[in-house]
Parts: C-alpha cells; structure tokens; sequence
C-alpha cells in the first residue's frame, strides 16, 4: 500500500506543511497540491463544497506527492468512512471534547476488529493499492480537532485514546471558548494551548495546529506542533490579490484600490 508520508515524517519528528482547501476547485486543489506540501486537507466543515466536489479535490491532490486529508462537518461516522472510501489518508474531526468521541472518530476509521468502518474502499484501492484492506488501519489516521473547553480539561484521556494519531488545535474555536472571542490578545487560549502541546508531547502524540500565515506556522513550530497549516487557500489568493492591486495603484499616481478593496 501507498505510505502516508504524513504518518511516517511525523514519526520521525520532522515538520510537515500542510496545506488546508476552502474553495471547491480540483483545479486549485492540484495547483496547491504541487507546491511543496506535504499534506493537503479538504475542509467539508467551514470550506465551500461538498462530497462530490472534495472527491474530485481528493483525485488532483493524488496527483502530486502530497497526501490527502479532509477535516470532516461533524462526528458523523457514515460520512467519515465514505469520505476514506474515497482514498483520503486522514480525518480531521472538528470539537471533540471526550474520550468517547475520540474513539468513536478511531472506530470510524478502522476496520474490523479495531473499528467499525463498513467495507467498501472503493477508490482507497486505487489511490492506496490492492492490499488498501489489509493496511488501510495502520495506514490511515484518526486525527480529534481540540478546540473546547472540555478537550483541554480531559486532554490526557483524549490522547490516551488507543489509535488517536495525532491531535489538531483550533486556536480560533478555542479562543471563542476560554477568551471569549477571537481577537487578540488571547491569554486563556494561548495558556491552555501550550499544556494542550506538553500533555501530547509527553505522551509521544503529534500536534497539529491551524495558521495564519508562515511566520505563525513558524512560531507553532518553535512551541512544539510538527504539523502546521499556514493559512488557507482563500486567504492566500485573496491577500496576494489585494497586494498586487496594491502595488499597481501605488504606482499610477492619482489611483486609489476600489472601495471593495479588503473587504475580507
Ligand atoms: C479553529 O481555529 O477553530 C479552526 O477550526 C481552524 O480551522
Ligand atoms: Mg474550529
């Protein structure tokens, strides 16, 4: 079976970029999926598509060495295990506060006996290979989003979860919940943030955690997370858009960017 690249790198403590899919293109996912990465992560929760378009994502992501993720709307374990059939090699599961909710995201994407995942690995077999069944388990990842309040407190519970392969931090959910909103500064969240690292750290889990851009990805980094998403597509098209309008207008004297300019 193919490896995940994303498993084995982080097992060896190196970094692993990941790039993280909000706009509903094959397109855009294939560029992304060529530019260096290491993972790409289709995001069925907040981005704008749904099953048959992160399919079509999920096959110009198999055209580059970077290996396919999705972060999934909810813990909902049909969906889960059709969007693995589809051959991606990680799920991201957003607000899991127990470890009962934890397990149940493993179970999902296991197989018999250490799971529940129905079989039909459909494209798994194509972008995986032909013995995709016998090593889909130790292959494909269960990945817990901590982004609650009670995630932090049952932390050591969560990761002790057997088959939990590494944690995902949502600063801006977490924010909402122990700082009460998502500007800065964010002392609550900040401060659980790095015992959400030592407890994983300690216990050998890898961390992932979402960015704003390279040089927060960098400073995640620096604190322990072997995995970071430095922004996401929109924000990069549209930053880099609104920068290029920016440096043109400063040029041409007496122009001005239109009053939509950073709308966003
Ligand atoms: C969060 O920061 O809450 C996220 O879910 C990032 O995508
Ligand atoms: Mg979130």
């Amino acid at each position: 079976m193919r490896s995940n690249t994303v498993k084995t790198r982080l097992a060896s403590g190196e970094i692993v970029v990941n790039a993280w899919l909000s706009i509903g293109s094959s397109y855009s996912a294939e560029g992304v999926s060529h530019s260096g990465v290491h993972s790409v992560t289709v995001d069925l929760q907040h981005g704008m598509m749904g099953f048959s378009e992160a399919l079509h994502m999920v096959q110009a992501i198999s055209s580059s060495p970077a290996i396919p993720l999705v972060r999934v709307p909810d813990l909902n374990p049909a969906e889960i295990m059709h969007l693995l059939d589809a051959g991606v090699y990680g799920v991201i599961c957003p607000m899991i506060s127990t470890p009962e909710q934890a397990a149940e995201l493993v179970a999902a994407c296991r197989y018999p006996p250490f799971g529940n995942r129905s079989f039909g690995p459909s494209r798994g077999l194509l972008y995986g290979g032909k013995d995709y069944v016998a090593h889909a388990n130790e292959t494909v990842m269960a990945i817990p989003m901590i982004e609650t309040a009670e995630a932090v407190e049952r932390i050591d519970a969560i990761l002790a979860v057997e088959g939990v392969d590494m944690i995902y931090i949502g600063p801006n959910d977490l924010a909402f919940a122990l700082d009460g909103n998502v500007s800065f500064p964010r002392p609550r969240s900040e401060a659980a943030i790095k015992t959400v690292i030592q407890a994983a750290r300690k216990r050998g889990v890898p961390v992932g955690i979402f960015c704003a851009d390279a040089e927060d990805a960098q400073a995640r980094h620096a604190q322990g997370c072997t995995l970071v998403t430095p922004g996401n597509d929109f924000g990069h098209l549209t930053r880099s858009m609104a920068a290029a309008v920016d440096t043109l207008c400063a040029t041409l004297s007496g122009n001005t960017p239109s009053q939509a300019a950073h709308g966003y």
